[in-house]
C-alpha cells in the first residue's frame, strides 16, 4: 500500500488529539481490570488478553482477531432481531478510548458551512436536545466473510480473516445528522462531509494515516444517518463509540465512525486513506486505480451452526439461520443439502424490513453418515440473489457468495 498524503488538520480539530491520547492511556489502564472481572457466561476459560477492547470477550461469544473481536455467528441462534450488546462484534483500528460524555463536543468545520463561521461546536447536552430518532440497523464490516475468499474460492486476500460474525443489529437512538448539519449551517452547495474519530491515529506499515475518517456524500449524510448516543436502550458502550458515533444504515461498517470528534463539511469532494487505499475494490476485475469508494453493503445468508458441526443421521434437525440485504428487503431464502442440485424454501420468521435481517428455519433429515455441505441463498425484493462465486478483490471486501457450510453426519 502506498503511504497516503495526510491532510493538514485545521486548528480547531487538532485539539482532538489531546483527549484521544489521554483517554487511550485510560483505556489501556482500564482494560486489564475489566477483563479480569469479566467471566464467561458459559463458565469457559479466562478471555484472551484484552486487545484494547474494554468489554469482556468470553470465548463462548467471541473470537479475538488482533485488535478486533468477531461474534460467533452460531450464538445468534438464541438472540432475537437485535444483537445483545455483550455479543456485538468490535472492529477497532487501534484501541477503545474511554471518553467522558461531559467533556465531549463535536466540531463541525470546513468551507461547506455558510456565513463566516470557521467552525461550530455542539456539546453533548445540545445534541441530546435535538429531536431523537431510533433506527434498527445492522453494522457490518466490509470485510465480513473475507476468509471465505480463500477457503471457498482459493483466492488469497489481505485483511482481518473474518468468518461471518463481523455483523450485528441494534436499536440506535440519536440525533439526525441532517439536523446537526443544518444547525451548523451547511451550505446549499456542500457536496461531502467527513466525520472523524477521536481514537488514536492509525499507524500501519510505518505510515501514520491519522484519525479514522471517511467521506460521505451529502445526499447520504442528509438521508438516514444518525449521531447515536444509545445502543439497545443504554448509553453507547465504550467499545461501540461512547459517547457518540455515526450510524450509516446499509453502508460498509467503516462509514459508521465511532467516538465522533469532528465533521468536515466541504464544497469539493473529500478523500482519506479509508476511501482511496482501503474500502475500494482492487484486482483483475477492476480498473487500475480501483473501483469507486464502497458505499452500500451487500447481501448474505448464514446458518446459526458452527462450521464442522456434527449432526445425527436419520432424524430431523431444526436448522436456523439469518439472511440480510443492504440493497432491499429480503424476499426469500432457499436451502440445499445436496450441493445446490435441489433447493427448498426456508421458512421466514420475521417480516422483512429494509435495514434489518430475517431469521429463517429449515428442517433437514440427513440420511447417510459422512461429510455434507449445507447451502443457503437469499433473494431480495430488488431481485439481487447470492451468486455461486464472489468477484475477487485483493482486500476481500463484500463477500456475497452462497456459503458452503461444512457439517459431519454421524
Ligand atoms: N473511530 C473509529 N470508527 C470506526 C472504526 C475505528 O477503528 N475507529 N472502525 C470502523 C469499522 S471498520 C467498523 S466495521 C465499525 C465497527 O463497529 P463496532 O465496533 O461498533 O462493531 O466501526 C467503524 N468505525
Ligand atoms: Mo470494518
Amino acid at each position: 500500500m502506498c503511504p497516503s498524503v495526510v491532510r493538514p488538520v485545521p486548528d480547531a480539530p487538532r485539539r482532538t488529539t489531546v483527549p484521544a491520547r489521554r483517554t487511550l492511556l485510560k483505556a489501556l489502564a482500564a482494560a486489564p481490570v475489566l477483563s479480569a472481572l469479566g467471566t464467561s457466561p458459559a463458565g469457559a476459560a479466562a478471555p484472551d488478553p484484552a486487545p484494547g477492547i474494554v468489554k469482556p470477550l468470553p470465548p463462548a461469544y467471541f473470537t479475538v482477531r488482533g485488535t478486533n473481536a468477531e461474534s460467533r455467528f452460531e450464538t445468534f441462534r438464541d438472540t432475537g432481531r437485535v444483537t445483545p450488546t455483550d455479543r456485538f462484534f468490535v472492529r477497532n483500528h487501534t484501541s477503545t478510548p474511554v471518553l467522558d460524555a461531559a467533556d465531549w463536543r463535536l466540531t463541525v468545520w470546513g468551507d461547506g458551512l455558510h456565513g463566516r463561521r470557521p467552525s461550530v461546536r455542539i456539546g453533548y447536552g445540545q445534541l441530546r436536545d435535538l429531536p431523537a430518532v431510533t433506527r434498527t440497523a445492522l453494522i457490518e464490516c466490509a470485510g465480513n466473510g473475507r476468509s471465505l475468499y480463500a477457503t471457498q474460492q482459493g483466492e488469497p486476500v489481505s485483511g482481518t480473516p473474518w468468518t461471518l460474525g463481523a455483523v450485528g443489529a441494534a436499536h440506535w437512538r440519536g440525533a439526525r445528522l441532517s439536523d446537526v448539519l443544518r444547525l451548523a449551517g451547511i451550505a446549499a452547495d456542500a457536496v461531502a462531509v467527513q466525520p472523524r474519530g477521536l481514537d488514536a491515529p492509525y499507524v500501519t506499515g510505518g505510515a501514520d494515516l491519522g484519525h479514522v475518517r471517511r467521506p460521505l456524500p451529502v445526499a447520504k449524510a442528509l438521508d438516514d444517518v444518525i449521531l447515536a448516543y444509545e445502543m439497545n436502550g443504554e448509553p453507547l458502550p465504550y467499545d461501540h463509540g461512547h459517547p457518540v458515533r455515526l450510524v450509516v444504515p446499509n453502508w460498509v461498517g467503516v462509514a459508521s465512525v465511532k467516538w465522533l470528534g469532528d465533521i468536515e463539511v466541504s464544497r469539493s469532494p473529500l478523500s482519506s486513506p479509508w476511501s482511496t487505499d482501503y474500502y475500494r475494490f482492487f484486482g483483475e476485475a477492476y480498473p487500475a486505480g480501483g473501483s469507486a469508494p464502497l458505499g452500500p453493503q451487500t447481501l448474505k445468508s448464514a446458518y446459526e451452526l458452527p462450521f464442522g458441526a456434527t449432526l445425527e443421521a436419520g432424524r430431523p434437525h431444526h436448522l436456523t439461520g439469518r439472511a440480510w440485504s443492504a440493497l432491499a428487503p429480503v424476499r426469500a431464502v432457499e436451502v440445499s443439502a445436496d450441493g445446490g442440485a435441489a433447493w427448498h424454501p426456508a421458512r421466514l420468521l420475521d417480516r422483512p424490513r429494509s435495514g434489518g435481517w430475517v431469521r429463517w428455519t429449515a428442517s433437514w433429515r440427513p440420511a447417510a453418515a459422512g461429510p455434507a455441505t449445507l447451502l443457503s441463498r437469499v433473494t431480495d425484493t430488488a431481485g439481487n440473489v447470492q451468486p455461486e462465486r464472489a468477484v475477487h478483490n485483493t482486500q476481500g471486501y463484500l463477500f456475497n457468495a452462497v456459503v458452503r457450510h461444512p457439517v459431519t453426519v454421524e
